[in-house]
C-alpha cells in the first residue's frame, strides 16, 4: 500500500512536468497542486477505492470518442496517467445511444468513469488526473447509503385483515395503513392521532392514478413479480417482447424490461445476499395495486382497473453494492430517457458528510447533479414541464438533511409518527422541505403497527420506519397530482409544481410543545422541531386543489369556527360580506358539519370530524352598504373553496396565515 502511495507521489511530479511542457505557464499558477486541488469536486472521505469520475475538455472528449480503445486515447498525458494507474477501464458515464444531441449540447459526453486497482491511493490518483490540463474536474465516488431502517415482515396470521365497509378499496391490509387515513387507534400506536395522515381517501374519489405517469424508484431492485406490484410495473415493451440477451430497443441496456440494475449491470434483482427489500417497500407505497383484493394499497395504485401509475426500477443498490455516483447518474439519466417524470429517492450520503450546497457541487457540477439537471429539464409528461425529484431527508436525527436531499433544487421529506409529531430518527431543519408519515415503532414496546405497511419481495408484506418510507408518500401524491392535471389538461412548470407540493400542507407547529417519549424510552424536545420539519405535513387533497386552482380553507375539528373568506380574496384585507350559500349534503357529511349559521356576512359552523369537500361560497362584491336596508348595486359573485377539516388546525382569522404556511423551506 505504502509502495503504491510513494510511487504515485513520484508520478504527480512526472505528470506536472509533462503538463508544463504542454503549455501550462507556471508563472501564472502558484503551484500545480493548487491548480489540481481546484478541480476536485469533492473529497476522498468515505469514497470507494479504485474508481474516479473525470470531466474532460471538449477536445479531449472528441478524441476519446474517436479512439478505438479509450485507454489509448492519443492524449499523451491522459494515456500516461491511465497506464501509471493501471486503469483497466475508461468509459463515458452517460449513454449517448439515446438523445445524444441534447446530451452533447449539455456537455454530458465529457464525463468519464475511470476504474483502477483498489490498492492505489485515491488522493494521489485524483491529483495525478487533476494535473492533466485536459481533465477539468475529478470526482471521488462517495459511498451511497440508504437511510438505515429495519424492515420487519408481517406475520399474516397476526394481522387482522378485515375489510370494513367505509374503506374505498378492498385491499385487506388497507385498514392498517394509518399513514393514508389515521383513525387515531391505540392499537396502532398508543398516542395515535386521528387525521395525522396524508388525507388520501378524499383524493381517491377524484383520481387514484393514470398509467401514463411513470415514477422511477432509484433504490434497491423492485420485486417486479410481486403479485401486488406486477400490474403497476412499467414495461419496456420492446424488451418484454424481445429476445433474451439482446438489447431489443437499442437503448444500450440488455433486457431492461422493468428497469435496470446499475450496481451489477444487468437485470433488476432483489435476492442477492445483502438485499433488504427496501426498494420493494418504497415502490408499494407509491403504487401497490389498489382494489385487487390482495395485500396493501398504494398512494397512486389505481382503482383496480389497470389505472395505477407505473413503477420503473432504477436499481443503484444490489446485494449491498452501490452503483457509485457514475452508476447513480446513469440510473437518473435512464429514468429521464425512458419516460419517468417523478424521481423517487430514498438514499443519500449521510447527514453531515457534506456541509452545504457549495460543498456538494464545489461551484462546479458533480456527475449526479449533471444527471439531476438532465432529469429536471426533460419533459416526459404533458402535464409537467420537466421532472420532479423527491428525496428522503435522512434518518440520522440531525438538524440538517443529508445530501443530495438537502440540495436546494430537490424536495427533501421529513418523517412524522402516527401521533402527528416528529419521529425520533428524522433529520429536520436545514435542507428539509416537507413532512410525510414515516412511521415509528411504538414508544418503549417496539410494536410495529405504528410503522409504514407495504410490499416486500416474494409476495410478502412488512412494516418499516424511516424518511425512506415518508418520501414515497410524497412521490405518490406527486403522481396523483400529475394524473389529475392530465385529466384536466392542466400544464404546470416545475417551479409551480414544487411550490404546490411543499405549500399544500397542514400545520405541525401547533403541536410542537413539551416532550415526547420515543421508542427507546428517551425523550424528544418538541420545541426544537418548531418550523423545522419543512413547511408542514403534506395533504394530498390540498395538493389536488392547488393543481385545480382552488383555495383551501383549513378548519379545526370539534370547535365552533368563523369562516371569513375576506382573507382569501384580493389582498386579504378586504371586508367581504358573504351571502347565504347552500352547502352540499356531501360536504356536510364529509366534515360532519353542524350548527351552520350566517352571521353578519360570515359563516359560523362546527366540523365534527376530519374530512375534505368542495364548497361554493357566494359574496357581495362591495357597493351595497347604504344602511337602513337600502341596497345599491351590490354585485353577487361566488368562488369555489376546499374545506379541509383536520385536528389541531389553528385558524388565524383575518389573515392568510392559515392558508399559506409560509414556513421555512
Ligand atoms: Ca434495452
Ligand atoms: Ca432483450
Ligand atoms: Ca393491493
Amino acid at each position: 500500500m505504502n509502495k503504491t502511495h510513494l510511487f504515485l507521489l513520484a508520478l504527480v511530479g512526472l505528470v506536472a512536468v509533462s503538463c508544463v511542457t504542454n503549455g501550462v505557464d507556471e508563472a501564472q499558477t502558484p503551484t500545480m497542486e493548487a491548480v489540481a486541488a481546484k478541480k476536485l469536486v469533492n473529497t476522498a472521505d468515505n469514497a470507494q477505492n479504485g474508481q474516479l469520475v473525470i470531466y474532460v475538455s471538449e477536445s479531449a472528449a472528441e478524441q476519446l470518442a474517436l479512439a478505438e480503445v479509450a485507454t489509448r486515447s492519443g492524449i499523451v498525458a491522459l494515456d500516461e496517467a491511465v497506464a501509471t494507474l493501471g486503469a483497466h477501464e475508461l468509459k463515458p458515464v452517460f449513454n449517448m445511444n439515446v438523445n445524444a444531441d441534447v446530451k452533447r449540447a449539455r456537455g454530458m459526453h465529457r464525463w468519464y468513469n475511470i476504474s483502477f486497482s483498489e490498492e492505489v491511493d485515491l488522493n494521489v490518483a485524483a491529483q495525478c488526473l487533476a494535473a492533466i490540463s485536459d481533465v477539468e474536474r475529478v470526482q471521488f465516488s462517495a459511498k451511497i447509503e440508504m437511510p438505515k431502517e429495519e424492515i420487519k415482515p408481517v406475520d399474516l396470521s397476526e394481522l387482522t385483515t378485515t375489510r370494513s365497509e367505509d374503506l374505498p378499496f378492498d385491499d385487506p391490509m388497507l385498514a392498517q395503513q394509518w399513514h393514508y387515513r389515521n383513525l387515531g387507534l391505540k392499537e396502532t400506536y398508543p398516542t395515535a392521532k386521528e387525521g395525522a395522515d396524508i388525507n388520501l381517501f378524499p383524493v381517491w374519489k377524484i383520481t387514484a392514478g393514470r398509467r401514463d405517469v411513470i415514477v422511477a424508484v432509484v433504490d434497491e431492485g423492485v420485486c417486479y413479480e410481486h403479485v401486488d406490484l406486477v400490474d403497476n410495473m412499467w414495461v419496456n415493451e420492446a424488451e418484454a417482447n424481445g429476445a433474451e440477451g439482446v438489447d431489443d430497443d437499442e437503448n444500450g441496456y440488455v433486457d431492461d424490461i422493468h428497469g435496470y440494475n446499475f450496481a451489477h449491470n444487468g437485470r433488476v434483482t432483489w435476492t442477492r445476499t445483502g438485499d433488504t427489500g427496501h426498494g420493494t417497500h418504497v415502490a408499494g407505497t407509491v403504487a401497490a395495486v389498489n382494489n385487487n383484493g390482495i395485500g396493501v394499497s398504494g398512494v397512486a395504485g389505481g382503482t383496480g382497473n389497470g389505472d395505477g401509475v407505473r413503477i420503473m426500477s432504477c436499481q443503484i443498490l444490489s446485494g449491498g453494492k452501490d452503483a457509485g455516483p457514475a452508476g447513480t447518474a446513469k440510473a437518473v439519466e435512464y429514468a429521464a430517457d425512458m419516460g419517468a417524470c417523478i424521481l423517487q429517492n430514498s438514499w443519500g450520503f449521510g447527514a453531515g458528510q457534506i456541509a452545504n450546497d457549495a460543498a456538494f457541487a464545489n461551484g462546479q457540477t458533480s456527475v449526479e447533479l449533471e444527471a439531476f439537471h438532465y432529469f429536471m429539464e426533460t419533459q416526459n409528461s404533458p402535464a409537467l414541464e420537466g421532472g420532479v425529484i423527491i428525496f428522503a431527508a435522512g434518518n440520522d436525527g440531525k438538524a440538517v438533511a443529508g445530501y443530495p436531499a438537502a440540495y436546494n433544487e430537490l424536495i427533501a421529506v421529513t418523517a412524522i409518527a402516527p401521533d402527528g409529531l416528529p419521529t425520533y430518527y428524522t433529520c429536520y431543519d436545514r435542507g428539509c422541505n416537507v413532512a410525510a408519515p414515516g412511521g415509528e415503532y411504538a414508544p418503549t414496546t417496539w410494536a410495529e403497527p405504528g410503522c409504514v405497511l407495504s410490499t416486500l419481495p416474494n409476495n410478502k408484506y412488512g412494516y418499516s420506519q424511516g424518511t425512506s418510507m415518508a418520501c414515497p408518500h410524497v412521490s405518490g401524491i406527486a403522481a396523483l397530482a400529475l394524473s389529475y392535471a392530465l385529466d384536466n389538461n392542466i400544464v404546470l412548470t416545475l417551479p409551480e409544481f414544487k411550490d404546490i407540493l411543499v405549500s399544500s400542507v397542514n400545520d405541525l407547529n401547533a403541536s410542537l410543545t413539551g416532550f415526547k417519549t420515543n421508542v427507546s424510552g428517551g425523550t424528544l424536545n418538541l420545541a426544537s422541531y418548531n418550523n423545522k420539519m419543512g413547511t408542514g405535513l403534506i395533504d394530498a387533497y390540498r395538493v389536488l386543489m392547488a393543481v385545480r386552482g382552488t383555495k383551501a380553507i383549513p378548519l379545526p375539528v370539534g370547535e365552533e369556527t368563523l369562516v371569513d373568506i375576506s382573507a382569501y380574496l384580493g389582498d386579504g384585507n378586504l371586508t367581504i360580506k358573504m351571502v347565504e350559500s347552500e352547502l352540499s349534503e356531501e360536504a356536510i357529511d364529509a366534515l360532519g358539519i353542524e350548527n351552520i349559521k350566517w352571521l353578519g356576512g360570515k359563516l359560523m359552523l362546527t366540523c365534527t370530524k376530519p374530512g375534505s369537500a368542495l364548497v361554493t361560497l357566494k359574496y357581495i362584491a362591495g357597493g351595497n352598504n347604504q344602511g337602513g336596508g337600502q341596497i345599491t348595486g351590490g354585485m353577487s359573485a361566488q368562488q369555489e373553496f376546499a374545506f379541509i377539516a383536520r385536528p389541531n388546525v389553528t385558524v388565524d382569522e383575518g389573515t392568510l396565515e392559515s392558508n399559506n404556511p409560509g414556513g421555512w423551506l
